[in-house]
């Protein structure tokens, strides 16, 4: 068996608190603030973060804007819409993956050498865990390894259980290769 990518790192803590080139919101449509871990990243980064977010008029599913970090470690932050689940049938799969590669595609733009992605859909709307973690990963890792930038991609998991999901899903990519 290979080893686990090194460029795919699993964390378990607060996204606000990372040093790293961009991190990347679970936002909505409206990319004007929220619960979540869209509320954290507003909170931390101080209110010239909504006072550019105002600029961008909104953001689709699927789809990224990126900002920069103001008071937060990180130097920018790429906002992004997940879908809500509605049983699967609705191309959630497809939209979501769509948000980790829109987000890449930018941080790339800005030569991003790390970026940490929370679990985009996952809590508020209720994307089921495991279903999600396969597509992150899988997007993230078919991305990465087409392209030198970003060099590191962090999933920084509030959870143990959610960071457990993200090792179990690793290694069994590395064990299909
Ligand atoms: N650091 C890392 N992960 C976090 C943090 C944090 N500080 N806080 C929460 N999580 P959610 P969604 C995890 O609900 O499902 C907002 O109101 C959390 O445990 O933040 O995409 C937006 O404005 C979960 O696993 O995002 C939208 O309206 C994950 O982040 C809506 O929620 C995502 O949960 C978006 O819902």
């Amino acid at each position: 068996m290979s080893e686990v990518d090194p460029r795919i790192r699993v964390h378990i803590g607060d996204i606000t608190k990372l040093p790293v080139d961009a991190i990347v919101n679970a936002a909505n449509t409206s990319l004007l603030g929220g619960g979540g871990v869209d509320g954290a990243i507003h909170r931390a980064a101080g209110p010239e973060l909504l006072a550019e977010c105002r600029t961008l008029n909104g953001c689709k599913v699927g789809d990224a804007k990126l900002t920069k970090g103001y008071r937060l470690p990180a130097r920018y932050v790429i906002h992004t819409v997940g879908p809500v689940w509605q049983g699967g049938g609705k191309g959630e799969a497809e939209l979501l993956a769509s948000c980790y590669r829109r987000s890449l595609e930018l941080a790339a733009a800005k030569d991003c050498q790390i970026v940490a992605f929370p679990a985009i859909s996952t809590g508020v709307y209720r994307y089921p865990k495991d279903r999600a973690t396969q597509i992150a990963i899988g997007t993230v890792s078919a991305f990465i390894s087409h392209n030198a930038v970003p060099e590191t991609v962090i999933f920084c998991c509030f959870e143990q259980r959610t960071a457990e999901l993200y090792q179990q899903a690793l290694l069994r990519l590395t064990e299909r290769e």
